[in-house]
This record gives C-alpha cells, structure tokens and sequence, in this order.
C-alpha cells in the first residue's frame, strides 16, 4: 500500500456524513447565514448542497418515525414551509471527521428552550403558542438515520466524490 492509500482508508474510516435542513423558520427569519456560521468552524466538506421544494410525500418519509405524534401533520406543515410561508427548504450533505455528532452537538437538543444556550437551537429556536417547535434546523442522529435521509433527499451523483462515502451512497438508485 502506498502512503497515499494509507491516507485515503484512514479518511475513509474516520469520516461521516450528515445530512441537514435548514429549516424554514429559519429561512423566513433570515438566520440562513447564521446557522452556516455556527457550522463552519466543523471544517466539514459541503459534499451536497440544494434548494428543495419539499413534497408532502417527501416530508411525510422523512419524518416518519413521528407519524404516530399528535404534532405530525404541523410537522410536516412546517417542513413545507406553510407555517412560514417559505415553498423551500436548503438541504445539505456535510462530511468530515466525526460530522454527525459534531454536527448534533452544535445543533442542540430538539426542544430549543432545552438546548445548550450557545447552540443553534439555543440561540435561535422557539416555541410558538400552538407548540411548534422553530428549531432551526434538522441534523441526523446517528450513521442508520444519515444514510436513510441522505438517499432520500439527494441521488449518487448529486454528491461530491461519492467514492469516499460508504457504499451505499454509490450504489443507491
Ligand atoms: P430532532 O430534530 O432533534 O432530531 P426528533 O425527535 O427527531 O428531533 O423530532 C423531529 C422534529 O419534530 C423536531 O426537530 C421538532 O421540529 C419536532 N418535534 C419533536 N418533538 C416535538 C414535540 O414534542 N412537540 C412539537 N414538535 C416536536
Ligand atoms: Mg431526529
């Protein structure tokens, strides 16, 4: 193996990628430039990066594991952006070392008054009267979820060398 090899499987194995929404409270607020500049310091590579105009189909399959809540359909609404009069959401795939976790951490936790005060959450979410959580932003919580919702929102060939991904970037569709 050449020094060169060597480096690439060592990147290989000690990198992951994130998917994150940026949210359309956020996009209606105008904290689209904030929420990427808490982000930057990660030093991750924007591998994806896209403007969707999110289906109710696709907002229905992203948050599926919440479809027995009581809040689903004012979440989907949201993801929409019918709450916030906003048709679009930005969507991006980060990797780099560590970048679920690292991505998470600066995120915060998902009720934004619970979040760490110095997190994207903590710094910019609310709740509104009718209990929606304004929370910014999405960000996947573990290697399972980023690898559902990265084939869900972009194809293969929407991502940047898809070659230093696991498999199932480049083999998806
Ligand atoms: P996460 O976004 O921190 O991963 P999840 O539990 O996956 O949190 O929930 C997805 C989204 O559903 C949250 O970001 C938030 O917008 C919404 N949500 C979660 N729990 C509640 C709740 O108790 N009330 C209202 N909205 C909620
Ligand atoms: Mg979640």
């Amino acid at each position: 193996m050449t020094t060169n090899q060597h480096l690439s499987a060592r990147r290989r194995q000690a990198n992951d990628a994130t998917f994150v929404i940026i949210k359309p409270d956020a996009i209606r607020r105008g904290l689209i430039g904030a929420v990427l500049s808490r982000l930057e310091p990660l030093q991750l590579e924007i591998i994806g990066a896209k403007v969707v105009h999110v289906s109710r189909e696709l907002a229905k399959a992203h948050y599926h594991h919440l479809k027995v809540k009581p809040f689903f359909n004012q979440l989907l609404d949201h993801l929409q952006g019918k709450l916030h009069d906003t048709p679009y959401v930005l969507a991006f795939v980060l990797w780099g070392p560590d970048a679920i976790a690292r991505v998470r951490q600066v995120a915060g936790a998902t009720h934004p008054e619970k979040a760490e005060p110095m997190s994207i959450r903590g710094s910019f979410g609310r709740i509104t009267k009718t209990g929606l959580m304004e929370n910014i932003l999405h960000a996947s919580t573990d290697q399972n979820e980023a690898e559902r919702e990265i084939r869900l929102w972009f194809k293969s060939e929407e991502l940047l060398h898809s070659d230093v991904l696991p498999r199932w970037v480049s083999v998806q569709r």
